[in-house]
């Protein structure tokens, strides 16, 4: 098979766009400097919360200053505080193949309420081994990490409903379901192989996690997905790619056909179907692992069974729409009556309407089946397409005011459109290879708007050279005039992928500044010096200490001996906002802790040799830091 025109445009564009872009100073406003400059000691308009890529964790930057203000762990463990290293974390990072350390993080939603930001959670996805993790925005903790049967690579996760009803997860990979093996050759792929859509129910009040049910979709590759929202409320869209079922991707096989498909779920329909006893019990085991908001410690149950639907059978469950060259983006306007797909390898971006869509189905206006799965035609759900915009668009947000802004993967760009006509109304180069890019709450009924940020796959020459690897690049761009404008450059952490962003005003004032000691529940807190003590249980050593500026109690440790295993529970005493106490001992193989006021955290330490082993506050927290130190004297067996 040769390869298409545009196909080979876009390989040669992707080796030459840096030197071909335009110089910089050319599109950056005059006034940029003023309108990103963030006085010391005055605060940013908005948080940015940013996906930490193959990091595992995710960022909290300052918009519009760009200046970093959190790494959250996540799905990585933490050696800068204890994450995944304290007993009271170790379990989040459990799953049904074990311990598993590190992820890919990709993209994160923030909880809505009516289709707006409502500041409570942010969800991220784990790529890899296939997980969603709900981080609390009152403490910015990880709070929840559920895993996901029947998926091989969540990447089409964690987009969410208009009332944080769903959290949805479509594995990118189609697996044989139930972790079943099989041969890879595209037959075997075409009969074993299958997609599955998540539904992760949010309790409204505890945002705790459950797998509600499981869409199981014949094979193909889930990528991205949205909500539907207002007049499309009840629907989830997916774009896919491999719909030529194919277990090898090179391009010779998987991007032979013309359209690939956007798969429209109705999942109000779903839920009926589930109520009704038509969902199937499937046996499985994953893990939904929990950190208790009293005793600060997390916990991991193990679950045994999900639910499936399956849409051969329950016929009016998931329709598709046919949707030019391997379709990524997939995004629906403000008003929930546009959705947006964007096929990579396409010139154009097709925009349906929502409206058309329930009339084809209504009219049965149907191309045919795909693995028994009704195709609507292209034409009759179709809203329009924006001719020659760019090429290889990922990515659409809105600014609320009937505008659309695109990132172009392979042409290096943003350009904004206008939903109702369809024309493009301008664009600018972005530094370089936009992958996602974020307006503030661009994705709701009611998107902040003000500015746009890339969020780019490559940084080349954007900051002091530092070896062969440089941070990524974000860039911040006004979209208040006609004109888009860039303001600022600013280095991430790990890849950005999606980002979300929400004006302070919604997180700042409930920010929690230290934990009440009083409602410690942590079984081995000391809530005061009096309860330190140390205790022998076999060959055990239970150490209860206290950390208070600027002791640490006890600071003689003796009776322990080579071979046992030694818990040192901390317990931070202060009851004042950003004084952590931190705990490190000589040659422990593990990392340190990073213990919050009124938190009690462990580590786990087993001395191997004879010795005197020291042990210290690493947080520098007071005139008299240095003197929070002590020592632990461990004897021959
Ligand atoms: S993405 Cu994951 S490959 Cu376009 Cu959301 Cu970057
Ligand atoms: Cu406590 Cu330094």
């Amino acid at each position: 098979m040769k390869l298409s025109p545009l196909l080979l445009a876009a390989a040669a564009a992707l080796t030459v766009q840096s030197c071909k872009m335009k110089s910089t100073e050319s599109a950056v406003g005059g006034d940029a400097a003023a309108r990103t400059y963030v006085a010391p000691g005055k605060y940013d308009e908005l948080y940015n919360f940013v996906s930490g890529g193959f990091s595992g964790q995710v960022a909290v930057y300052g918009l519009p200053s760009g200046r970093l203000l959190k790494v959250l762990p996540v799905f990585s463990v933490n050696p800068e505080n204890g994450y995944g290293y304290s007993e009271e974390t170790k379990p989040m990072l459990n799953t049904s193949h074990g311990f598993v350390p590190w992820d890919d993080q990709h993209h994160l939603a923030l909880s809505q309420t009516n289709g707006e930001h409502d500041g409570r959670w942010l969800f991220a996805n784990a790529n890899n081994s296939p997980r969603v993790a709900r981080i609390d925005l009152k403490a910015f903790k990880t709070m929840e990490i559920i895993e996901l049967p029947n998926s091989g690579g969540n990447h089409s996760s964690p987009f969410l409903t208009e009332n944080t009803e769903y959290v949805i997860a479509g594995t990118r990979f189609s697996v044989p379901v139930g972790n079943a093996e099989s041969p890879l050759d595209n037959a075997s792929y075409k009969k074993n192989f299958k997609s599955t859509a998540s539904f992760i129910g949010i309790d409204k009040n505890s945002g705790h996690m459950n797998v509600a049910f499981q869409i199981i979709l014949p094979g193909m590759d889930l990528d991205l997905s949205r909500a539907g929202k207002g007049p499309s409320h009840g629907w989830f869209f997916f774009s896919t790619y491999n719909t030529e079922q194919a277990s090898t991707l090179l391009e010779v096989n998987a991007s032979q056909k013309d359209k690939d498909f956007i798969v429209a779920v109705n999942w109000k329909k779903a839920e009926e179907y589930v109520k009704a006893g038509k969902a199937k019990k499937m046996a499985t085991e994953y893990y939904h692992n929990t950190f208790n908001e009293e005793n600060h410690t997390a916990t991991s149950e193990i679950i045994k069974e999900v639910l499936t639907l399956d849409p051969e059978e329950l016929k009016d469950l998931v329709y598709l729409i046919p949707c030019p060259k391997s379709p990524h983006g997939c995004d629906v306007d403000p008003s929930g009556e546009y959705i947006v797909g964007s096929g990579k390898l396409a010139a154009l971006i097709p925009v349906f309407a929502f409206q058309k869509f329930v009339k084809a189905i209504e009219d049965k206006a149907f191309e045919g089946e795909y693995n028994g799965i009704p195709v609507i035609k292209y034409e009759a759900a179709l809203h329009g397409e924006v001719q020659k915009p760019g090429l290889g668009p990922l990515h659409t947000e809105f600014d609320g005011k009937g505008n659309a802004y695109t990132s172009f993967f392979v042409s290096s760009e943003i350009v904004k459109w206008s939903i109702k006509d369809l024309k493009v109304l301008d664009r600018v180069p972005t530094y370089y290879s936009i992958g996602h890019l974020m307006v503030p709450g661009g994705d709701t009924k009611k998107p902040y708007g003000k500015y746009v940020v890339a969020y780019n796959k490559i940084t080349k020459d954007r900051y002091l050279p530092t070896g062969p690897e440089l941070a990524q690049s974000a860039q911040l761009y006004s979209i208040e005039g006609d004109k888009m404008q860039l303001l600022l450059d600013f280095p991430t952490i790990g890849e950005p992928h999606y980002a979300q962003a929400i004006p302070a005003e919604k997180i700042k004032d409930q920010s929690v500044k230290f934990f009440d000691i009083a409602k410690n529940k942590h079984p081995y807190v000391a809530a005061g010096e009096k309860a330190t003590k140390v205790e022998r249980k076999g060959n055990q050593v239970h150490v209860y200490m206290t950390a208070i500026r600027s002791h640490l109690t006890p600071d003689n440790i003796e009776g322990v001996q080579v071979g046992d295993e030694v818990y040192f529970h901390i317990t931070n005493l202060e009851q004042d906002w950003d004084i952590p106490h931190g705990f490190a001992i000589k040659h422990a193989a593990t990392a340190e802790l990073l213990v919050m006021p009124g938190e009690t955290s462990t580590l786990k330490f087993i001395p191997t040799q004879p010795g005197v082993y020291p042990f210290y506050c690493t947080d520098f927290c007071s005139a008299l830091h240095q003197e929070m130190q002590g020592y632990m004297r461990v004897s021959p067996k």
